[in-house]
């Protein structure tokens, strides 16, 4: 599997270890074909070159765009010199075939951020470069390709050696998809980039006209929407990359927003989308209490929600633990949002757990200090006085859809009205009411079970409300049994409660409002299970 290397294609926009290189070559007795400035390179170094433009019979042409995109260059490349007839060809095309391929590319990431012009940027898309690396990658089994001055005295070595083995061919062509994949996804980012500097230059020239939240003096219309949303946003990092790591993506900050957006990151990775997205929904859930909370999510689900009183000893850490057996299953490499500072008690429960994200409005200097030994833990506070956005945007194809937050905060059970069994008693009604409010972060159809402030079972985003009882049951356990179940909206039927009833719930909390809810009602009665309707219902989308 060596194969000797008798002719080699070097086309560098970065002349680093050229020389050296292209020396090497030449003493080992390798030809040397290049483009332009490469070949003006090696030439001035006192060595020969045949220009690219011989060997395609083309001149270099549209200022450089074409140099290498020809017959002449890519037959040599991809021929697979194992199969006869691709050798037959070759001979009667009169192509000679290159063994090593030495590319790199335009710098396009060094233009970019240079601030260059739009069009000067274009320019340093490499076209024809990519081209090579990957014609080359591909017939590893014939060809090195070599995209890295650091690889460069590997490839002296097998050389001298007396050639390229495929283990080697095999490594470098790797290298190479990675190179020209981090490459496209440059350029894709610089794209949508200029796509969002669009957007933003469309908000500001909204803003002009109207500013939300002011109402105009002559504008009569009662909507809380004005006819522009007059949001400003400022790009304020690139992401590693979006949901996938084919998408790419950024962060846009807006003007005076105290939320997750605003956090600081005090240790780790980098944020991803993904990190964004989910230390949002933790947020959201935890902020909803008043009391020390504390709240787990997945794929923007909590995975567990729990409550301290204000006075328990660490509650906070307290909280933590008891959201964590929710669903310790789930919480693994999950992100975890505070409503208080991070104390070391719950900084050495976290530094156990895989986790991603920890957000909270502060830390403890210990608790830093011990986390901060984690490399994969990233560390987020929140601004002091933390505040979620009034206004939730959705994009849809061609526009956005805007509605008011969940803000609402009408959760004592002081307005429900017992429909089934009779009322609780005050620890109940508390669960019932943490279980109530808890339910409304969670993805519909949201059932939650909880017991002494904590969640026990979460069933989340599912399509219908019985698949959401099963689920919430069955991550329960033994603990569903004389917990309190929630439910974001009503029953439709009676079959999801008696999936609940099954299991033992002591007490139930829902919306109500369904055209069966006098079914559902019954089916409590018989199991002897209290419910409430709270008239409200809690949608999540
Ligand atoms: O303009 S291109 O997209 N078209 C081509 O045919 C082509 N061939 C090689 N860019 C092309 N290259 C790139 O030119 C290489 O990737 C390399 O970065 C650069 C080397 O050009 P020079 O030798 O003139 O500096």
């Amino acid at each position: 599997d060596q194969i000797t290397i008798e002719r080699a294609l070097i086309s560098v926009s970065d002349k680093t270890g050229l020389v050296e290189l292209a020396a090497a070559l030449t003493a080992d007795g390798v030809e040397i074909v290049s483009t332009g400035s490469t070949a003006a390179t090696i030439r001035a170094a006192g060595m020969d070159v045949t220009d690219v433009s011989d060997v395609t019979g083309f001149p270099e042409s549209l200022d450089g765009r074409v140099k290498t995109l020809h017959p002449g260059v890519h037959a040599g490349i991809l021929a697979d010199l194992r199969l006869e007839t691709h050798e037959a060809q070759l001979t009667e095309l009169g192509i000679k075939a290159f063994q090593l391929v030495v590319v790199n590319l335009y710098p396009f990431v060094e233009t970019a951020q240079s601030g260059a012009e739009p069009a000067d940027v274009i320019e340093q898309i490499d076209i024809g470069g990519p081209a090579l690396v990957r014609a080359s990658a591909k017939n590893h089994a014939n060809v090195a390709i070599v995209v890295d001055p650091g690889n460069y005295s590997e490839i002296i070595e097998a050389v001298t050696a007396g050639g390229s083995t495929l283990k080697l061919r095999q490594k470098l062509a790797s290298l190479a998809f990675e190179h020209t994949a981090d490459y496209d996804l440059s350029v894709s980012a610089w794209f949508t980039e200029n796509v969002y500097d669009q957007w933003q230059d469309d908000f500001e020239a909204l803003d002009e006209d109207v500013t939300f939240g002011a109402a105009e003096e002559e504008d009569d219309d009662e909507s809380p929407f004005p006819a522009g949303l007059g949001i400003e946003v400022t790009r304020d990092a690139i992401l590693r990359y979006g949901e996938n790591s084919h998408q790419a993506a950024a962060l846009y900050v807006g003007e005076g927003g105290r939320g997750i957006a605003q956090a600081r990151q005090l240790h780790g990775k980098e944020m991803s989308y993904n990190n964004y997205v989910d230390a949002d929904a933790a947020v959201r859930a935890a902020f909803d209490f008043s009391e020390p909370a504390v709240a787990i999510v997945k794929h923007a689900n909590p995975c567990g929600i729990a409550v301290a009183k204000p006075n328990a000893p660490d509650a906070i850490a307290s909280a933590h633990l008891r959201a964590h057996a929710c669903d310790p299953i789930s919480a693994f490499g999950g992100v975890i949002a505070a409503n208080r500072v991070v104390t070391l008690g719950m900084a050495e429960t976290i530094s156990e757990i895989f986790t991603e994200v920890l957000v909270a409005p502060g830390f403890e200097p210990a608790a830093v200090e011990l986390l901060t030994k984690k490399k994969n833990i990233r560390l987020l506070e929140l601004p002091a006085d933390y505040e979620r956005s009034s206004l939730e945007l959705h994009q849809i194809s061609g526009g956005l859809l805007v509605q008011e937050t969940d803000s609402f905060d009408g959760f004592s059970s002081a307005g429900w009205t017992l429909v089934a069994g009779r009322e609780v008693d005050a620890a109940t009604r508390a669960d019932l009411e943490f279980a109530w409010k808890s339910c409304r972060s969670v993805k519909s159809n949201a059932i939650l079970l909880a017991h002494a402030g904590a969640s026990v079972g979460v069933g989340m985003g599912q399509v219908n409300r019985v698949d959401s009882c099963h689920l919430a049951v069955s991550r329960a356990g033994e603990r569903a049994e004389g917990s309190v179940a929630a439910s974001d909206a009503f029953f439709p039927f009676a079959d999801g409660l008696e999936v609940l009833l099954d299991a033992g719930i002591a007490a139930v909390v829902q919306p109500g409002g369904s055209v069966r809810d006098a079914e559902v009602i019954a089916a409590a009665t018989a199991a002897g299970v209290s419910m409430y309707f709270t008239g409200e219902r809690h949608f999540f989308h």
